[in-house]
Order: structure tokens, then C-alpha cells, then sequence
């Protein structure tokens, strides 16, 4: 499938989705959303990718939010289904079955920052840049931000970006727990393809079990989310990957974990 408003492409078993409208510093429009759903639509039928990767294309933006060019005309039951159309996105990430790094190389403001908060982790160059100026506009959020944020960060500094509109640099990102590592500029992409290429090594049935646990866990109480890891960690012995890891260990051999997801 060609593609106008995001490149996708796929290095081994790593998946590449770079929003690029770089002259509009990837602003968002319906048909960012509309292509990103086909991507992945590919990538859920594509048993041999193990992560997906998300970031910018250019040097200046991951995403500096919704388009506001598209969003001023907006008629408010097209804002909703363009609000709706986002949060599906989002959860279209959070279900996957492999897990998506945002790799942040500039500003991810307003729905950049919420794209970037549905993924799985957040890795940051240090010139990138995040918030939620939604404010400013005479708006709020729309893309899951008012939610995502405060589960990640805590409800006083959700409020404080979302109702200040302040942008931060990756530091401070980092320092509230938006973000997981901040590198230089021209190691951002190097670091990220090693962490996801060290995911990849691991076995699909376990990744899958840690982040449906987390994800599905931390939305419920703490006996719930129990109950649902013993129930995961059960399904990882069915799997032959359960048995193999611990055999290679024992027999002191790398594992090969080949299982299949359920
Ligand atoms: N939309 C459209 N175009 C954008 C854009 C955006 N969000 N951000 C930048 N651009 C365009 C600029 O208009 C400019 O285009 P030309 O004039 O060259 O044609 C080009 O990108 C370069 O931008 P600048 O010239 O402004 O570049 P600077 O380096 O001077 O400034 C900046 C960079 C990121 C600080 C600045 O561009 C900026 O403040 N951008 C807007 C950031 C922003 O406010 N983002 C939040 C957007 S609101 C909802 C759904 C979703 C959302 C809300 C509700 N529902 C439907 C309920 C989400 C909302 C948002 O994300």
C-alpha cells in the first residue's frame, strides 16, 4: 500500500511508522489518522514484526499536534468524531500486540504528545519538546490527553501543562516520568533501533503477557491486576516458550523462543 502523510517501512522485524507532513511539522489531519489505521492493519497481519517504532520525519517535529488548519473549520460533531477517530488510534496502539516505542526527535505538542502517550515508552532527543497548548486555542485536549497524561505523570502536573499550556524541554519531560531516556540529537534513532531490536530477541508470547498485564492492570485494582498476571503467567507455560527458556537456561544455551501468540 503507498502512503502520502506517513512513510512505513519495516527493518527485520522492527516496523517504522514516520509521520510526514514536515512543511506543517506533522501536524495530524484525518488522513494521517486514516493511513496510520492501514499501517496497522498491515502490521497486526504481519506475524514476523516484533516492534513498532513511531517518529517524525525531519528534524524539527515528531508532531506539533492536532492540524489546526483542519481543526478550526470543524463543525462540533466533526470535532467529535475527529476526537473519537483519535482515541481509537490510541487504543489501536495500546492493543497491539507488539509493543510501540515513541522516539521523539522535536516538538510533540498537543496531539503529538498524546500520540506519543499511547505508546508503550517515550524516548526522547534533547531537543524535543512537549505539551499540551490546547489552551491556547480555546480548547482541551482532544486526543486522549486530559487521561493518558495524568495516569503517567500524576494529576497536579497533568493539570499544571494542561491548563498552563507550557512547553517543556525532554529533561523536565523526564523528570515528571513523561518520558523514559532523553539522548543527543544524533543518537536518538541508534538507541531507540537497539532497544527495540532488543525486544525483538525476546519471546513474542511473554512481551505480549507483560504489556497487556501492565496496560490492562493498571486501569483496575491491584487484586484484579493480580489475578490477571497469574492468568497471563499461565499462559506463557502453555506456550513452548515458557519451558524452553528455563530448559536453556538450565542447560546453559541461548533460548529459542519461537511461540506463537495465542
Ligand atoms: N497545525 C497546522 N500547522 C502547523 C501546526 C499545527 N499544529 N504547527 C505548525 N504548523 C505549521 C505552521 O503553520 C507553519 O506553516 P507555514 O506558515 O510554513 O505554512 C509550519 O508548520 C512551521 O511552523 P512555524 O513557522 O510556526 O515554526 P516555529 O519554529 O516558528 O514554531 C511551533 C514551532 C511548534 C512552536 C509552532 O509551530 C506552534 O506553536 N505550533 C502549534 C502548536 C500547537 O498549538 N499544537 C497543538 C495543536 S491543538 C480534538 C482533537 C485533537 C485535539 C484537540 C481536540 N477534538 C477534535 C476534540 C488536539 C489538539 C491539538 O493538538
Amino acid at each position: 500500500m503507498s502512503y502520502q502523510t506517513i512513510i512505513f517501512e519495516k527493518q527485520g522485524s522492527v516496523a517504522i511508522i514516520k509521520f510526514n507532513r514536515p512543511k506543517a511539522l506533522n501536524a495530524i489531519n484525518p488522513d494521517v489518522v486514516a493511513e496510520m489505521g492501514d499501517a496497522l492493519d498491515e502490521i497486526e497481519k504481519d506475524g514476523s514484526l516484533r516492534v513498532l517504532i513511531l517518529t517524525g520525519e525531519g528534524e524539527k517535529a515528531f508532531i506539533a499536534g492536532a492540524d489546526i488548519a483542519h481543526m478550526v473549520n470543524l463543525s462540533p460533531l466533526e470535532a467529535r468524531r475527529f476526537s473519537v477517530e483519535g482515541h481509537d488510534l490510541g487504543f489501536r496502539l495500546e492493543n497491539l500486540p507488539i509493543p510501540v516505542i515513541a522516539s521523539v526527535n522535536g516538538f510533540a505538542l498537543g496531539g503529538g504528545t498524546e500520540m506519543a502517550m499511547a505508546c508503550d515508552f517515550i524516548y526522547a532527543s534533547e531537543n524535543a519538546r512537549f505539551g499540551q497548548p490546547e489552551i491556547n486555542l480555546g480548547i482541551i485536549p482532544g486526543f486522549g490527553g486530559t487521561q493518558r497524561l495524568s495516569r503517567l505523570v500524576g494529576k497536579g502536573a497533568a493539570k499544571e501543562l494542561c491548563l498552563t499550556g507550557v512547553i517543556i524541554s525532554a529533561q523536565e519531560a523526564k523528570s515528571i516520568g513523561l518520558v523514559n531516556k532523553v539522548f543527543p540529537p544524533d543518537k536518538l534513532w541508534e538507541e531507540t533501533l537497539k532497544t527495540a531490536n532488543l525486544i525483538a530477541s525476546k519471546g513474542r508470547v511473554s512481551v505480549r503477557a507483560v504489556k497487556q498485564c501492565i496496560d490492562r492492570g493498571f486501569d483496575t485494582d491491584l487484586r484484579r491486576g493480580c489475578q490477571m498476571e497469574a492468568d497471563a503467567f499461565g499462559l506463557c507455560m502453555a506456550s513452548p516458550d515458557g519451558k524452553e527458556g528455563m530448559r536453556a537456561f538450565l542447560e546453559k544455551r541461548k533460548p529459542e523462543l519461537e511461540g506463537e501468540l495465542i
